[in-house]
């Protein structure tokens, strides 16, 4: 490859990486800060599932309540991303920090002041930070009031909030996502991570997910209604704010040429990945969904102001998550998968982790092709990364190659869309940094180029230390993505 096709990357390419607070922060209850539904959510593991109680038990182990401690260790932090040359950083907000219950009128002014401090560090580095408002999480106030997005109540509380955010800091923050994978919410594994949602139809407090699909499409409807709101305040309070929404983007393969089979993809890729993207970029319901809704038996409480709301609060930028794909359709004999967030079979072509994700950097080329051909706006891969066991040698190092060629494998066929075409300007790798797993709990399912001493059971001394994949990651930036 000659280096006309390697130096691809537009000159301001935003590389860098991407955490969220109740994975990273810690310090759950200091400052003003109250519990946010992830502070009330258990450790797991393979065989034992997280769960959610209503009061956080003496001895019982919450990852959230510590994390890797963000909070008192930000500038140690921060220096290292700079160092490996980041040019942007993708971090979520504690809502809770900031609206402890979440239905105050005004908001925590030291838990503002916390985030004072975060961007002006990352001001120092030239480092853009892109904030995600609402990453996993809400104020549990809210969610014990209200069950959170299952009620219209939450638009309000979450519009103060973003008020209060975009106006503290309007000259220090330009990029913001709404939602972090707001299109969780369409399957019951992710509708207490993206929902908040704790009570089911019947009023059962539910350790993990809310069954009800009818619930679950309310909430996500008030949530394209507060997005829709916040971009417009956004846009009134700062007409340079950029906005964006992100989904979990689940890239399913027909199992097999069979047209059922084929068919069976498209509609998959349309309810689980397009509709939201069609509501939150486009404004409007795609016309798909009424007859998906019809068979579903679902019916969209909706106010008459509600296709207005979302007409004016289009997004600026679509953005991303991408880890992996799956297979849909006739399931291949022999094969017993379960599947992780939205389901799917074995795909024969690909490898998978350790937890089963299958790795298709591939994949990746296909679906910033099919997004950008669909909403021509700009885009942001804004996590995409290898949860590994890491294992630290005698002499203090960790050789991630394992990492770096999954990485590699991705940047390359980011360059690959580039080149096709599609007007991608950012790519933060996810869990830049060791953080607790969102799924499991655990410390042990690693993304980082810094590791962090911590165990699954909360043991360790916090000291972060660069594994190799740190040095690579910092050639990769030097070089705007030419030298893999
Ligand atoms: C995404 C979430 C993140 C994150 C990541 C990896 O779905 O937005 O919060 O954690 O997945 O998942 P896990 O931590 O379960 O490996």
């Amino acid at each position: 490859m000659n280096n006309e096709t390697k130096n691809v990357f537009p000159e301001n390419f935003m590389w860098g990486g991407a955490t969220a607070a109740n994975q990273y922060e810690g310090a759950w209850n200091v400052d003003g800060k109250k519990a946010s539904t992830s502070d009330m959510m258990t450790g797991g593991s393979h065989a034992v599932p997280r769960r959610v109680t209503r009061t956080t038990e003496e001895g019982v182990h919450y990852p959230s309540h510590e994390a890797v401690d963000f909070y008192h260790r930000y500038k140690e932090d921060i220096r290292l991303f700079a160092e490996m040359g980041f040019k942007s950083y993708r971090m979520s907000i504690a809502w809770s920090r900031i609206f402890p219950n979440g239905d105050e009128l005004q908001p925590n002014e030291t838990g503002l002041q916390f985030y004072d401090r975060v961007f002006s560090e990352l001001k120092k580095y030239n480092i853009e930070p892109i904030v995600t408002i609402s990453h996993y999480e809400a104020p549990f106030g809210l969610t014990m009031k209200f069950n959170a997005w299952a009620s219209r109540e939450m638009i309000d509380c979450y519009v103060r909030y973003c008020e209060a955010i975009f106006t503290r800091y309007t000259d220090v923050v330009k990029y913001w996502i709404t939602f972090n994978e707001i299109n969780s919410l369409i399957v019951p594994a992710g509708a207490y991570l993206a929902g908040a949602l704790l009570v089911d139809d019947s009023g059962v407090f539910n350790s993990t997910a809310v069954d009800s699909t009818q619930m679950r499409f309310q909430a996500l409807h008030h949530q394209f209604v507060a997005s829709a709101k916040a971009v417009k305040l956004a846009h009134e309070i700062n007409p340079d704010f950029k906005l964006g929404c992100m989904i979990n983007y689940s890239h399913g393969y027909g199992s097999t040429c069979k047209p059922e089979d084929m068919l069976l993809a498209l509609r998959m890729d349309q309810v689980n990945n397009m509709l939201c993207g069609d509501v939150q970029v486009r404004g409007e319901y795609p016309d798909f969904a009424k007859r998906y809704f019809e068979e579903k038996g679902i019916e969209i409480r909706v106010e008459a102001e509600d296709a207005e709301t979302l007409k004016q609060g289009c997004v600026d930028f679509y953005s991303f998550s991408y880890y992996k794909s799956h297979v849909v359709g006739t399931r291949p004999e022999g094969d017993e998968t379960q599947g992780n967030v939205f389901g799917g079979f074995k795909n024969p072509y690909l490898k998978a982790t350790d937890w089963g994700w299958q790795i298709d950097p591939v994949g990746l080329r296909y679906v910033l092709n099919h997004v950008y051909d669909r909403y021509r706006i700009p885009m942001m891969v804004v996590e995409n990364g290898l949860g590994a066991v890491d294992t630290v040698e005698e002499d203090g190092t960790i050789n991630d190659t394992y990492r770096i060629e999954f990485l590699r494998a991705h940047i390359e066929q980011m360059r690959e869309a580039v080149r096709d075409g599609v007007n991608l300007i950012a790519y933060t790798s996810w869990g830049c940094i060791d953080i607790v797993s969102a799924s499991t709990g655990e410390m042990s399912k690693r993304y980082g180029f810094i590791y962090v001493d911590k165990d699954n059971d909360g043991n360790g001394t916090l000291k972060r230390s660069k594994k190799n994949s740190f040095y690579w990651y910092q050639k990769v930036i030097e070089t705007n993505g030419a030298d893999l």
